[in-house]
């Protein structure tokens, strides 16, 4: 089926037999334990919620259909969808390659759990050329870590060609697809192995419920990390199950809106005398605009830029906006805007973040569903303070 229909109907076909009532959309579970007839096994397939809670394997289904794969796992939180891939790919002394650009949070993940705990080894690179990927993979690599768009940054890295290069080492290509969405992009059709989501963000869409997803296709990794949901624990409750997939059935309308904002924006922000760069990847003049016309079907919501000036411009320019929300996240139908270097990315020792090039001046904009008029004159409103 079209990603549409899916969104809409995946994991939610109405059950009439066994007494059921046909519902169109699957009631929310809130049960923690399941009766059964016999000790042997489970009469209704269920057990407890933390194994298996029929509205998260709903929304589990849903979130596959929509990546164009075999299984979903919904967590917690996208860090806890993090974690439980680490854990279920990582050992001791083991070694990851990852994208420079990432998200501060996933970040200090690698360097503070699983570095300092566990010795795992982290090269973070520029995979905006795949020749750094691919000089970095060591004998004790075990997976590579892209972003694709990145947090804060807006780059890309060819999803295909690093996909080659590290099924061609032997080990699997994870691409936290946060920032484009299922709809504009899906990394497993391009090659990659499994796909990780902050659901917080565009899937869920209202910024009303924290989650995480992990998806993939192949059935071993699949078992590892379903393994791990349950034994580590960081499972989606049944309630943000239910509000994550009724955000996906209007996802496709959403990233439309998002992405024809976002151009209007970054264009307007691209010809402002107080900017000194804009990254949208929508823009021919992005450096990776061709990439992006080829790996992904739009350019989605997020645009970064830097304020001619430092801290201070980007201060006072942030404090003077009065309809988008100075708010860490991303993703949600309101528009927010943040500053990386003191807030999403300030976990990151100030010498790293600069050398990737989080620099102070940079702004980062969730562009939300309104007006777009509107969001532009508050814009404009805010960029005559400095
Ligand atoms: O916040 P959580 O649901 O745990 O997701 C973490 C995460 C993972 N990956 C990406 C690309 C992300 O952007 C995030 C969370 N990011 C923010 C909160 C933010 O404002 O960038």
């Amino acid at each position: 089926m079209a990603f549409a229909t899916d969104a809409v109907h995946a994991g939610e076909e109405p059950v009439f037999t066994g007494g059921a009532s046909g519902d169109v959309v699957v009631p929310i579970h809130l049960s923690s334990t399941f009766a059964r007839k016999d000790v042997d096994a489970p009469t209704g397939g269920y057990e407890y919620s933390r194994s298996g809670n029929p509205t998260r394997f709903m929304l589990e289904k849903k979130l596959a259909a929509i990546e164009g794969a075999a299984y979903g796992l919904a967590f917690s939180s996208g860090l806890a969808a993090e974690t439980t891939v680490g854990l279920s790919l990582l050992k001791k002394d083991d070694h990851v390659v990852a994208f420079d650009d990432l998200y501060g949070g996933t970040r200090r993940l690698f360097n503070t759990v699983f570095h300092d705990n566990y010795g795992v080894g982290f090269s973070y690179v520029d995979a905006r050329n795949p020749e750094n990927v691919k000089s970095a993979i060591k004998r004790n690599t075990r997976f590579i870590w892209l972003e694709s768009p990145t947090n804060p940054l807006i780059r890309l890295c060819d999803i295909r060609e690093i996909s080659g290069i590290s099924h061609d080492a032997g080990i699997p290509v994870i691409v936290d697809n946060t920032f484009a969405s299922p709809y504009f992009q899906q990394p497993i059709a391009l090659g990659a192995d499994i796909v990780v989501h902050s659901t917080t963000k565009y899937i869920n869409g209202h910024s009303d419920s924290v989650g995480g997803a992990v998806i993939l296709s192949d059935e071993d990794l699949y078992q590892k990390i379903r393994f791990n949901q349950n034994a580590a624990g960081a499972i989606l409750s049944p309630f943000d199950s239910f509000l994550v997939a009724r955000g996906i059935k209007t996802l496709a309308l959403r990233m439309e809106r998002h992405m024809k904002n976002a151009l209007a924006i970054a264009e307007y922000l691209a010809g402002h005398e107080k900017v000194r760069e804009v990254s949208y990847p929508g823009l021919p003049s992005h450096p990776q605009h061709a990439l992006a016309q080829k790996q992904m079907s739009g350019f989605s919501g997020m645009v970064s830029f830097e304020l001619k000036g430092g801290k201070a411009e980007a201060r006072r320019f942030l404090k003077n906006l009065n309809l988008f929300a100075l708010a860490e996240s991303l993703g949600g139908v309101e528009s927010l805007i943040e500053h990386p270097a003191t807030m999403t990315h300030a976990s990151i020792p100030k010498n790293e973040r600069e050398k990737v090039g989080v620099k102070d001046s940079l702004v980062r904009v969730s562009v939300g569903i309104e007006n777009a008029e509107d969001l532009i004159a508050d814009l404009e409103q805010a960029l005559a303070t400095i």
